[in-house]
């Protein structure tokens, strides 16, 4: 049966203070991500962008940006994704900045726990946002979606999946982690979160990486990728608006994507944190169109 990709655009900068990446889906059409999707051998259902409130561009309150306007892209975001993983389709949300996946992934973990299916998110990054409004020290909500998924948050932003969290810390392994707010390090232990930082994966490499971060993944396991393009080198991926040196270059991205493939049990996908209005050419959208494409299985030599 051929698969169904839906491509969900969420363009709005709402939890950055960078602005741009309200641009991310409208530069990965023009990277061709939905005609390399169908060449790949998918339909592609392409949702068009989804609508919501304007960037007010205020100061925190109370430690967090523009809660009300988050709350609102997310619910958005929610709605299309529960829509789609309803018809049976893999939803693709383009972000947008980070903050929309506690709407993508509290449905996504909604669907899981309807179908009885073990729910694991890799979440590659150079960040972890898993500050709270308590601990941030910018009061964007980009920064704090992991911490709203455990169910630690506003009110407003937490229990979305119908449980107060979304999904328990043995569930996520972040992948790619350079910079980490000093609250968010006490936060990973108090919480136990599995993270592969690039120390890491230096000193064992993507491949040991991967299979450690996917040893568990079985038929029962829907698996969900949370990709922020920042995780990547900013010299292979410029347009972000939090680059980070000493990032995963394009070819160890490209394993980490090719192994996930491997699995067989992708069904979702977050595509976050492209900022147009910073990238070289498109360059930044190009590369994301053709690490999605690995993702999605592309391989070199295998059909
Ligand atoms: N992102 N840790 C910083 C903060 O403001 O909380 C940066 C967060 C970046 C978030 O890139 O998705
Ligand atoms: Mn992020
Ligand atoms: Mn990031
Ligand atoms: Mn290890």
């Amino acid at each position: 049966m051929i698969q169904t990709v839906e491509l969900i655009g969420a363009p709005t900068d709402i939890g950055a203070s960078v602005r741009g990446a309200g641009m991310g889906p409208d530069a990965l059409r023009v990277a061709d991500l939905p005609g390399t999707l169908a060449r790949l051998g998918f339909a592609v259902v392409d949702a068009g962008n989804l609508a919501g409130p304007a960037t007010p561009w205020s100061a925190p309150s109370d430690g967090l940006r523009h809660l009300d306007e988050a709350v609102a892209w997310n619910r958005a975001v929610y709605d299309a994704v529960d829509a789609a993983l309803g018809a049976g389709r893999l939803p693709l949300m383009m972000g947008g900045d980070h903050s929309l996946a506690i709407g993508s992934i509290s449905a996504v973990a909604w669907h899981a726990r309807q179908r009885g299916q073990k729910l694991r998110v890799l979440w590659l990054d150079a960040h972890t946002d898993v500050n709270t409004h308590g601990t941030s020290p910018s009061g964007n909500i980009h920064g704090m979606p992991v911490s709203c998924l455990l169910g630690h948050g506003p009110a407003a932003l937490t229990g979305w999946s119908g449980q107060r969290a979304a999904l328990g810390p043995e569930a996520i392994r972040f992948i790619g982690i350079r910079s980490v707010d000093a609250e968010e390090k006490q936060a990973i232990r108090a919480l136990g979160l599995t993270v592969f930082d690039m120390r890491h994966l230096d000193e064992h490499g993507m491949r040991n990486t991967m299979t450690e971060a996917l040893q568990d993944v079985d038929d029962d396991t829907h698996l969900h990728v949370s990709f922020d393009l920042d995780c990547l080198d900013p010299a292979d991926a410029p347009g972000v608006g939090t680059a980070v040196r000493g990032g995963p270059t394009y070819r160890e991205m490209q394993l980490c994507m090719e192994m996930a493939a491997d699995t067989g049990r992708l069904g979702s996908l977050d595509v976050v944190e492209l900022n147009p209005a910073l990238d070289v050419r498109n360059r930044t959208a190009e590369v994301a169109v053709e690490l999605i494409e690995s993702l999605l299985g592309k391989s070199t030599l295998a059909r």
